[in-house]
């Protein structure tokens, strides 16, 4: 639908909006400039909806708030927030009452004029999001064409709030999560999914509820478009039955038998397209640490092929530091790598960053507890570093853990409560060729406001250090 379509069928329409979190507030604003009649709902009491509750109070929209705030539905349209089912009660009475059930994603995808690359799936999509929009963003430099890249969805940004300023030549790379695509008709002609574990099965049904909701991204797809699918994992490699359009598998372990792909060989990236293969980067460009993480280019490499030349992905792969706070590089001092991990919030978590990593390592550990067991972390991190530095209300914990463990000869504890001083001793027991690495295998409540708080109260430590540092990642640098 044209954007100027919906503004003239939405103008003085009566609107739910339910759950009044990052997607809606925005959707709430574009709805209101359209002449909607606006009701907001959320769960929370008004007062702490804070910010939110503010803006939408200024702009004059009803507020129903608190436990009766699905009472009294009855508009033309309902917008549910991606963490609701569309199948609660009370959006079934509204649906069998004559009401269109929709959400902020569905609604930008049917009226977003240019094209879209779509990524889900259980890991890594967020990096893949990123990497991908990266990617078309340097090609876009690289030949000045000015065409502008769109990077929103699941991974934070609402891409509503541009949908006035999108042009048909403009590109948008959106994070889908099975939460958002679960109901949606119109979807991006180029998608992928990195791979499916189970996850969030407290929310679908059940793990086919979840594949499907997956699976849903490609569902419409026709012979021109394309799909990146995971080869290496059976269930992602067993959907391309399912494909409509184009497959093209990546493996990080061997050539996908189709005439389309992205594999390594010899130490190389390859993008085969109609059976011809072409190198594209060697793998030892990419910057990020670990395995999942090839993975995570081979998919944005097959994302953005036809879009973007072998240059521009070889520049992102050289200079992009990571997603902030997922082993984010933060600088080299002294033959010392630093890495920000404070996303890794339990041990499994840090059990993944630390199998990224070959060299001597340091780790810096603790932080509000979880109630999780700490004993399978003891393992990983015993044949992975030789200093691990305790903070953190859990650090006790976390220690008598790896006591009961059995500590082996060498490796050495340093319990130090002041985050500061921590990751000051974390720097002192660190030798030329080591990797220092904040990844707490605990949240951050108890001293900090959240992960994002502790990773950049982290890196400004580190930053302090005196010294010659490392280049800023490249998001800083263009500021
Ligand atoms: N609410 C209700 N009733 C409910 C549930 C929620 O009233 O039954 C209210 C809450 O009180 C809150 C509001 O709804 O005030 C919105 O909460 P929300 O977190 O569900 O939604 P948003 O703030 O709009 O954030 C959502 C995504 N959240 C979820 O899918 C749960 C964000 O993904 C996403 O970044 C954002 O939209 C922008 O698209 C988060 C996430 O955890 C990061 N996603 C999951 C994941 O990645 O695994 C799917």
């Amino acid at each position: 639908m044209k954007l100027s379509e919906f503004q003239n069928y939405i103008k003085n329409k009566k609107v739910s909006v339910i759950g009044l979190g990052v997607s809606n507030v925005p959707l709430i604003e574009f709805l209101h400039g359209c002449g909607a009649v606006i009701t907001a709902r959320d769960k929370k009491p008004v007062e702490e909806l804070g910010d939110a509750g503010e803006k939408l109070k200024n702009l004059g929209v009803r507020l129903v708030c608190g436990d009766d705030y699905l009472s009294g539905i009855d508009d033309d349209i309902v917008f549910r927030s991606p963490g609701i089912r569309y199948d609660i009660p009370e959006l079934k009475a509204a649906a069998d009452n004559g009401a269109v059930i929709s959400s902020e994603m569905e609604l930008f995808f049917e009226l977003c004029p240019c094209d879209m690359i779509g990524i889900t799936g259980s890991d890594g999509k967020t990096t893949t999001t990123t990497v991908t929009s990266l990617i078309l963003k340097k090609q876009a430099e690289l030949d000045g064409s000015g065409r502008k890249i769109y990077l929103g969805g699941n991974i934070g940004t609402p891409l509503i709030q541009y949908v006035e300023q999108i042009k048909p030549d403009d590109i948008c790379v959106v994070e889908l999560s099975s939460f958002q695509l679960h109901t949606m008709k119109r979807l991006p002609h180029i998608a992928a999914i990195t791979n499916i574990t189970p996850n969030h099965l407290n929310w679908h049904t059940d793990m086919k509820e979840y594949i499907d909701a997956k699976t849903n991204i490609f569902a419409h797809q026709t012979k021109n478009d394309r799909v990146v699918l995971n080869y290496e994992n059976d269930i992602t490699r067993e959907l391309s039955d399912k494909a409509n359009g184009k497959v093209y598998f990546f493996s990080s372990k061997q050539t996908p038998p189709s005439d389309n792909g992205v594999y390594e060989e010899n130490g190389a990236i390859y993008l085969k397209e109609n059976g011809t293969p072409k190198k594209v980067i060697d793998t030892s460009d990419i910057r990020l640490v670990g395995r999942h993480n090839v993975e995570n280019y081979m998919t944005a490499i097959a994302l953005t092929a036809g879009y973007a030349a072998p240059e521009a992905v070889a520049d992102v792969a050289r200079e992009f530091n990571g997603v902030e706070h997922r082993l984010e590089f933060v600088r080299e001092l002294g033959g010392v790598k630093y890495y920000n991990g404070s996303i890794d919030s339990s041990p499994t978590r840090t059990i993944a960053a630390l199998s990224c990593f070959t060299t001597p390592m340091v780790v810096i550990l603790g932080g509000y507890d979880k109630n999780l067991d700490y004993e399978p972390l003891c393992e990983p991190l015993f044949s992975h570093a030789h200093t691990a530095v305790l903070t953190g209300q859990n650090a006790e914990k976390i220690y008598k853990a790896l006591e009961s463990h059995g500590i082996p000869a060498g490796f050495e504890i340093i319990k130090e409560p002041d985050f500061e001083a921590a990751v000051n001793a974390a720097k002192a027991a660190a030798k030329e060729g080591d990797t220092v690495i904040l990844s707490p295998a605990a949240a951050s409540f108890d001293r900090f406001k959240n992960f994002e708080e502790r990773g950049k109260i982290y890196k400004s430590i580190v930053q302090s250090f005196a010294g010659e540092g490392s280049p800023l990642p490249i998001e800083e640098k263009k500021k």
